[in-house]
Protein backbone atom coordinates (compact mmCIF):
# COMPACT_ATOMS: atom_id res chain seq x y z
CA UNK A 1 0.00 0.00 0.00
CA UNK A 2 0.99 3.70 -0.97
CA UNK A 3 0.45 6.15 1.63
CA UNK A 4 0.07 9.35 -0.79
CA UNK A 5 0.35 12.24 1.68
CA UNK A 6 3.59 10.96 3.34
CA UNK A 7 4.87 9.67 -0.05
CA UNK A 8 5.95 6.26 1.78
CA UNK A 9 4.87 2.49 0.90
CA UNK A 10 3.42 0.88 4.35
CA UNK A 11 5.78 -2.28 2.97
CA UNK A 12 8.72 -0.35 4.75
CA UNK A 13 7.32 0.90 7.57
CA UNK A 14 7.81 -0.79 10.92
CA UNK A 15 5.05 -1.44 13.96
CA UNK A 16 6.81 1.37 16.11
CA UNK A 17 7.02 5.38 15.32
CA UNK A 18 8.19 8.43 17.47
CA UNK A 19 6.42 11.68 16.24
CA UNK A 20 7.64 14.58 16.71
CA UNK A 21 6.62 18.42 15.01
CA UNK A 22 9.95 19.40 13.36
CA UNK A 23 11.43 18.17 10.22
CA UNK A 24 15.20 18.72 11.51
CA UNK A 25 14.21 16.81 14.56
CA UNK A 26 13.45 14.01 12.71
CA UNK A 27 16.49 13.69 11.55
CA UNK A 28 18.15 14.33 14.79
CA UNK A 29 16.51 11.22 16.46
CA UNK A 30 17.29 9.85 12.78
CA UNK A 31 21.06 10.01 13.87
CA UNK A 32 20.60 8.00 16.97
CA UNK A 33 19.19 5.04 14.95
CA UNK A 34 21.63 2.16 13.04
CA UNK A 35 20.77 1.31 9.05
CA UNK A 36 18.96 4.79 9.24
CA UNK A 37 17.67 5.60 5.98
CA UNK A 38 15.40 8.46 4.93
CA UNK A 39 12.03 7.45 3.21
CA UNK A 40 10.48 10.60 2.02
CA UNK A 41 10.18 14.18 2.52
CA UNK A 42 6.76 15.14 1.34
CA UNK A 43 5.79 18.62 2.47
CA UNK A 44 6.02 18.94 6.50
CA UNK A 45 6.28 15.19 7.26
CA UNK A 46 10.01 13.59 7.01
CA UNK A 47 9.93 10.33 7.42
CA UNK A 48 13.52 7.85 8.33
CA UNK A 49 13.76 4.23 9.22
CA UNK A 50 16.23 2.47 11.44
CA UNK A 51 17.36 0.56 14.32
CA UNK A 52 17.55 1.48 18.07
CA UNK A 53 18.81 -1.41 20.14
CA UNK A 54 17.45 -3.77 17.75
CA UNK A 55 14.46 -2.77 17.37
CA UNK A 56 13.10 -1.31 13.96
CA UNK A 57 11.65 2.23 14.17
CA UNK A 58 10.45 5.26 11.86
CA UNK A 59 10.85 8.56 13.32
CA UNK A 60 8.48 10.86 11.16
CA UNK A 61 7.61 14.81 11.18
CA UNK A 62 3.96 15.71 11.57
CA UNK A 63 4.10 19.29 11.35
CA UNK A 64 2.28 21.96 13.69
CA UNK A 65 -1.44 21.53 14.50
CA UNK A 66 -3.97 18.58 14.77
CA UNK A 67 -5.25 18.50 11.17
CA UNK A 68 -1.93 18.07 9.71
CA UNK A 69 -0.35 15.89 11.91
CA UNK A 70 -3.49 14.12 12.24
CA UNK A 71 -3.40 13.21 8.72
CA UNK A 72 0.70 11.39 9.44
CA UNK A 73 -0.83 9.79 12.19
CA UNK A 74 -4.00 8.49 10.03
CA UNK A 75 -1.33 7.52 7.51
CA UNK A 76 1.06 5.86 9.37
CA UNK A 77 -1.75 3.41 11.57
CA UNK A 78 -3.06 2.65 7.96
CA UNK A 79 0.46 1.61 6.68
CA UNK A 80 0.98 -1.08 9.70
CA UNK A 81 2.81 1.56 12.88
CA UNK A 82 0.39 0.04 15.78
CA UNK A 83 2.57 2.09 18.51
CA UNK A 84 3.05 6.11 17.87
CA UNK A 85 5.25 7.86 20.72
CA UNK A 86 4.79 11.97 20.28
CA UNK A 87 8.20 13.54 21.58
CA UNK A 88 7.22 17.32 21.23
CA UNK A 89 7.56 20.74 23.16
CA UNK A 90 4.99 22.34 24.85
CA UNK A 91 4.42 25.53 27.28
CA UNK A 92 4.41 25.19 31.07
CA UNK A 93 1.27 26.27 33.00
CA UNK A 94 3.49 26.13 36.67
CA UNK A 95 6.58 27.79 38.06
CA UNK A 96 7.37 24.14 39.44
CA UNK A 97 7.96 23.17 35.87
CA UNK A 98 10.19 25.74 33.66
CA UNK A 99 11.65 24.99 30.89
CA UNK A 100 13.71 22.61 30.59
CA UNK A 101 11.59 19.92 32.31
CA UNK A 102 9.90 16.95 31.14
CA UNK A 103 6.09 16.34 31.43
CA UNK A 104 4.69 13.13 29.90
CA UNK A 105 0.76 13.20 28.68
CA UNK A 106 -1.83 10.83 30.31
CA UNK A 107 -4.33 12.42 28.35
CA UNK A 108 -5.15 15.82 26.79
CA UNK A 109 -8.05 18.15 26.49
CA UNK A 110 -9.80 18.64 23.37
CA UNK A 111 -9.58 22.03 23.09
CA UNK A 112 -8.63 22.13 19.29
CA UNK A 113 -11.37 21.54 16.21
CA UNK A 114 -10.09 18.43 14.67
CA UNK A 115 -11.05 15.92 17.17
CA UNK A 116 -14.40 17.20 16.99
CA UNK A 117 -15.41 16.78 13.68
CA UNK A 118 -14.07 12.84 14.09
CA UNK A 119 -15.45 11.78 17.80
CA UNK A 120 -18.37 13.26 19.73
CA UNK A 121 -17.71 16.28 22.63
CA UNK A 122 -17.00 13.79 25.88
CA UNK A 123 -15.09 11.02 24.26
CA UNK A 124 -11.60 11.11 25.92
CA UNK A 125 -8.54 11.83 24.16
CA UNK A 126 -6.40 9.27 26.73
CA UNK A 127 -2.77 7.81 26.59
CA UNK A 128 -2.10 4.11 26.57
CA UNK A 129 -1.30 2.88 29.95
CA UNK A 130 1.73 1.15 28.66
CA UNK A 131 3.60 3.60 26.13
CA UNK A 132 3.17 6.33 29.56
CA UNK A 133 4.60 3.76 31.91
CA UNK A 134 7.19 2.88 29.24
CA UNK A 135 8.04 6.85 28.60
CA UNK A 136 7.60 7.74 32.20
CA UNK A 137 10.25 5.22 33.41
CA UNK A 138 12.66 5.77 30.78
CA UNK A 139 12.57 9.83 31.71
CA UNK A 140 12.73 9.10 35.38
CA UNK A 141 16.26 7.60 34.03
CA UNK A 142 17.85 11.06 33.45
CA UNK A 143 18.52 13.84 35.45
CA UNK A 144 16.24 16.63 35.67
CA UNK A 145 12.44 17.07 36.45
CA UNK A 146 9.66 14.68 34.71
CA UNK A 147 6.82 14.62 35.77
CA UNK A 148 3.33 12.86 34.05
CA UNK A 149 -0.51 14.43 33.81
CA UNK A 150 -2.65 16.19 31.82
CA UNK A 151 -2.10 18.40 29.04
CA UNK A 152 -4.42 20.75 27.00
CA UNK A 153 -4.24 20.59 22.86
CA UNK A 154 -4.54 23.99 21.33
CA UNK A 155 -5.35 25.13 18.14
CA UNK A 156 -4.19 28.84 18.50
CA UNK A 157 -0.35 29.78 19.10
CA UNK A 158 -0.36 33.35 19.04
CA UNK A 159 -3.30 34.81 20.71
CA UNK A 160 -6.75 36.52 19.24
CA UNK A 161 -9.49 38.84 20.78
CA UNK A 162 -10.46 35.53 22.15
CA UNK A 163 -9.97 34.62 25.53
CA UNK A 164 -8.49 30.92 26.14
CA UNK A 165 -9.07 29.90 29.43
CA UNK A 166 -5.71 29.49 30.54
CA UNK A 167 -6.38 30.46 34.17
CA UNK A 168 -9.40 27.73 34.83
CA UNK A 169 -6.64 24.66 32.75
CA UNK A 170 -3.51 25.59 35.43
CA UNK A 171 -6.30 25.52 37.74
CA UNK A 172 -7.68 22.31 37.19
CA UNK A 173 -4.32 20.88 37.25
CA UNK A 174 -3.24 20.63 33.31
CA UNK A 175 0.51 20.88 33.18
CA UNK A 176 1.13 21.93 29.49
CA UNK A 177 0.21 23.31 26.45
CA UNK A 178 0.85 22.03 22.74
CA UNK A 179 -0.86 21.50 19.66
CA UNK A 180 -1.30 17.90 18.76
CA UNK A 181 -1.54 15.32 21.43
CA UNK A 182 -5.33 15.46 21.24
CA UNK A 183 -5.05 14.62 17.80
CA UNK A 184 -2.94 11.44 17.87
CA UNK A 185 -5.39 10.57 20.72
CA UNK A 186 -8.11 10.27 19.68
CA UNK A 187 -7.40 9.15 16.25
CA UNK A 188 -4.66 5.90 17.11
CA UNK A 189 -8.26 5.03 19.71
CA UNK A 190 -9.81 4.91 16.92
CA UNK A 191 -8.07 3.41 14.19
CA UNK A 192 -6.82 0.65 16.77
CA UNK A 193 -3.54 1.80 17.50
CA UNK A 194 -1.67 2.75 20.79
CA UNK A 195 0.07 5.94 21.33
CA UNK A 196 1.73 8.05 24.22
CA UNK A 197 3.39 11.57 23.81
CA UNK A 198 6.67 13.19 26.11
CA UNK A 199 7.28 16.95 25.90
CA UNK A 200 9.78 18.88 26.39
CA UNK A 201 8.85 22.20 28.32
CA UNK A 202 10.27 25.27 26.44
CA UNK A 203 8.78 28.30 28.36
CA UNK A 204 5.45 29.01 29.74
CA UNK A 205 2.15 29.54 28.69
CA UNK A 206 0.36 31.64 31.34
CA UNK A 207 0.12 34.81 30.81
CA UNK A 208 1.37 35.69 34.43
CA UNK A 209 4.50 33.64 33.96
CA UNK A 210 5.38 34.19 30.76
CA UNK A 211 8.21 36.16 29.43
CA UNK A 212 9.70 36.53 25.80
CA UNK A 213 9.28 33.40 23.84
CA UNK A 214 12.98 32.02 22.87
CA UNK A 215 12.87 27.94 22.59
CA UNK A 216 16.54 28.08 21.24
CA UNK A 217 17.89 27.56 24.59
CA UNK A 218 20.50 25.00 26.12
CA UNK A 219 18.10 24.23 28.81
CA UNK A 220 15.49 23.67 26.04
CA UNK A 221 17.93 21.69 23.72
CA UNK A 222 19.12 19.40 26.73
CA UNK A 223 15.17 18.50 27.42
CA UNK A 224 14.69 17.57 23.96
CA UNK A 225 17.68 15.09 24.30
CA UNK A 226 16.63 13.41 26.85
CA UNK A 227 13.20 13.70 26.11
CA UNK A 228 14.21 11.86 22.73
CA UNK A 229 16.97 9.25 24.61
CA UNK A 230 13.15 8.86 26.63
CA UNK A 231 11.05 7.90 23.92
CA UNK A 232 14.03 5.36 22.17
CA UNK A 233 14.44 3.49 25.03
CA UNK A 234 10.57 3.00 25.82
CA UNK A 235 10.24 2.19 22.10
CA UNK A 236 12.77 -0.58 23.35
CA UNK A 237 10.77 -1.87 27.06
CA UNK A 238 7.79 -1.86 24.80
CA UNK A 239 9.26 -4.12 21.91
CA UNK A 240 10.85 -6.25 24.60
CA UNK A 241 7.42 -7.05 26.62
O1 LIG B 1 2.73 21.51 19.75
C1 LIG B 1 3.22 22.79 19.61
C2 LIG B 1 3.52 23.19 18.20
O2 LIG B 1 3.74 22.08 17.38
C3 LIG B 1 4.50 22.95 20.36
O3 LIG B 1 5.41 23.59 19.51
C4 LIG B 1 4.79 23.95 18.28
C5 LIG B 1 4.62 25.42 18.20
O4 LIG B 1 5.86 26.05 18.36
Amino acid sequence: MYLPILQVSAEDLPEYAIVCGDPRRAEAISRRLTDARELAFAREYRTFVGKYDGVQLAVVSHGVGSPGAAVCFEELIRGGVKTLIRAGTAGSYSADYPAGSLIVSTAAVRAEGLTHQLVPAGYPAVADSAVTEALFASALESEGVVKKGITVTLDVFFSGVVDIPHRQYKEAGVLAVEMEIAALYVVAALRGARAGAILALDGYADTDLAGEYDPHTDVVAKAIEREIDAALKAVVKLASN
